[in-house]
């Protein structure tokens, strides 16, 4: 179990304290499949491998030019961190324009307009022969390659990925800062129930409203042009833009009972959030806020015993 006080609190000076993420990141340039296997993926371990993607040709070729020429036609759903963003699904764009709109709007100057699981593949299938997986990710999905693109400024709020698979977060373009938690924080991060998302502020939390964060510690790094994140299973990341990016990621299973709990997630749990939120709108939010302050109060009792 990591859970693991954080000095600031035990110095009783923890208010208006930035969070803390400082623990860097892993980070080689190459790694053995062995290695990569025994260091990182076996125990669950989060590393950046700077040319892991060196075989593929979208290594050199992707980039906001690549993107206009080929499918600039392309109609996209635009994202945003505007009104409700705590109570919205991730899948639920705000609006539609065409690729090379977007690209356009992102070149120009800082926006909070993003991409998000924007399926490559779907969009435009010859570019899957840019892509060779390297031999390390086993059980790899072939049939997933989610694009992410973003403006400067723009940020994902905090997450976990609903599918529970492991996730290989390359950059193609473009500076990202990513901060990373692990999975046992759940309650203390305030997960709202029933989602995969929280509603903390990371760069300006809140200790009075959310005490559990004292109790918190994440890690971070940068992502530049042609670098893969491993982000293993469940893992939490909260995402910010420092240039317009482009990125992407490919995914490999969970392990059995993360893949089996990331179905039934997808399957069940997330018709039954959506039906409750049309049936009881600001009431059910209000719900699962209440709950999930209440199962970080009963963790943080946990740890002060
Ligand atoms: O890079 C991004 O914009 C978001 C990536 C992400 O949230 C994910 O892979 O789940």
């Amino acid at each position: 179990m990591i859970l693991d006080i954080c000095p600031l609190f035990i110095n009783g000076s923890q208010k208006n304290m930035p969070l803390d993420f400082t623990k860097k990141i892993d980070e080689v340039e190459e790694i053995s499949i062995a290695d990569f296997q025994e260091k990182y993926f076996k125990p669950q371990i989060p590393v950046k491998i700077k040319n892991f993607l060196k075989d593929s040709p979208a290594f050199n070729k992707w980039d906001i030019e690549f993107f206009k020429n080929t499918m600039g036609d392309t109609k996209v759903g635009v994202f945003d961190n505007g009104e409700n963003v705590l109570d919205r699904p991730n899948n639920i764009a705000t609006e539609q324009m065409s690729l090379s709109g977007y690209l356009d709007l992102i070149t120009a100057g800082p926006t909070n307009k993003r991409l998000f699981l924007f399926d490559l593949l779907k969009a435009n299938k010859a570019l899957k022969k840019d892509i060779i997986f390297p031999k390390h990710v086993k059980k790899a999905i072939p049939f997933t390659l989610f694009a992410f693109f973003g403006g400067k400024g723009a940020y994902t709020r905090l997450h976990r990925d609903a599918d529970n698979s492991n996730v290989f977060l390359t950059e193609f373009y473009g500076e990202k800062r990513v901060v990373l938690f692990n999975p046992a924080y759940d309650n203390l991060l305030y997960r709202y129930p029933y989602t995969v998302h929280s509603g903390i502020d990371i760069d300006n939390p809140d200790y009075e409203k959310h005490p559990g964060l004292n109790f918190v510690k994440g890690e971070h790094t940068y992502l530049k042009k042609g670098e893969t994140l491993f982000i293993p299973a469940k893992y939490w990341h909260y995402i910010t833009y420092l240039s317009p990016g482009i990125g992407f990621s490919f995914r490999s299973l969970g392990g059995f009972w993360n893949t089996f709990s990331g179905l039934f997630h997808v399957a069940i749990v997330y018709h039954f959030d959506m039906l409750m939120r049309k049936m009881f709108g600001k009431k059910w939010f209000g719900f699962k806020t209440k709950k999930a302050l209440k199962r970080a109060n009963k963790e943080i009792a946990k740890i002060k015993v």
